[in-house]
């Protein structure tokens, strides 16, 4: 992919999450994120993809916990926190439809942020790092066509929620199926990525395991925790300093 990111504006600062992996089904289940975001101070908030375990289009917005988390996103909207999403491999089917009901950008293919002192960091989910999953790359080329995304706009709930379960029991077996070296993100890919970018840092999620670190010859390359683990939000603050913390407040 070559790069035409769009820019956002990360000069005051932002905090920035992924994989939550928010099940649309249960109301419940969003209770944590819902606690945070009420609680967060941060101009902005951006999400790195994976918000939602599966989308399947608008049938999961009329979800309970899919409910939840758009006024959720709403409230924090109002309250003047600008939110962003880039949409992961388990939700890469959020749409127009849900960036009206939450207030949410939406950032298909990830974006460029723009952070005080000038330096741009490039915020992507991270599947499109795993370039020697050659099948995956595929299938993703394949499900984000037109007409999957037309069929998934006229989803009835109760198919939708069918599918949903289907497709989580199939990814779950083919993830496991898979040697370890395919399913890593490989930094050879963050480094094009993120010079194809014009970007000093590479953000990403994905992997579910935090990372800080220089690649050699290349940009700083963050990722994140799934939401919930040690180190799983990044804060930038408005001097343009990137920090992996924990969205718990645990040291
Ligand atoms: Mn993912």
């Amino acid at each position: 992919m070559v790069g035409n990111w769009p820019e956002v504006d990360l000069t005051a600062g932002a905090a920035v999450v992924g994989d939550l992996h928010l099940d649309v089904g249960d109301g419940g289940g969003a209770a944590r994120f819902e606690r945070w975001l009420e609680a967060l101070d941060a101009p902005r908030l951006l999400v790195v993809g994976d918000l939602f375990d599966t989308w399947l289009g608008p049938a999961s917005a009329r979800e309970p916990g899919a409910r939840r988390v758009i006024a959720a996103l709403g409230a924090a909207g109002e309250r003047g926190v600008g939110c962003a999403v880039v949409p992961g491999n388990r939700d890469f089917l959020l749409g127009a439809d849900f960036e009206a009901a939450s207030g949410c950008a939406l950032f298909g293919d990830g974006l460029l942020g723009r952070l005080a002192g000038g330096e741009r960091a490039l915020f992507v989910h991270g599947d499109e790092l795993c370039t020697r999953d050659r099948a995956y790359q595929r299938y993703k080329r394949i499900v984000r066509t037109r007409p999957v995304r037309s069929l998934a706009a006229v989803l009835p709930t109760s198919l939708g929620r069918a599918l949903g379960r289907r497709l989580r029991r199939a990814s779950r077996k083919a993830v496991a199926a898979k040697a370890p070296a395919y399913k890593a993100l490989q930094p050879a890919a963050a480094r094009d990525l993120a010079a194809a970018a014009g970007a000093s840092t590479l953000v990403c999620g994905h992997a579910h395991a935090a990372r800080d670190e220089r690649i050699a010859g290349g940009p700083r390359w963050i990722v994140l925790d799934a939401y919930g683990g040690e180190r799983d939000q990044l804060s930038i603050d408005g001097g343009g300093r990137l920090e992996l913390v924990s969205s718990s407040g645990r040291a």
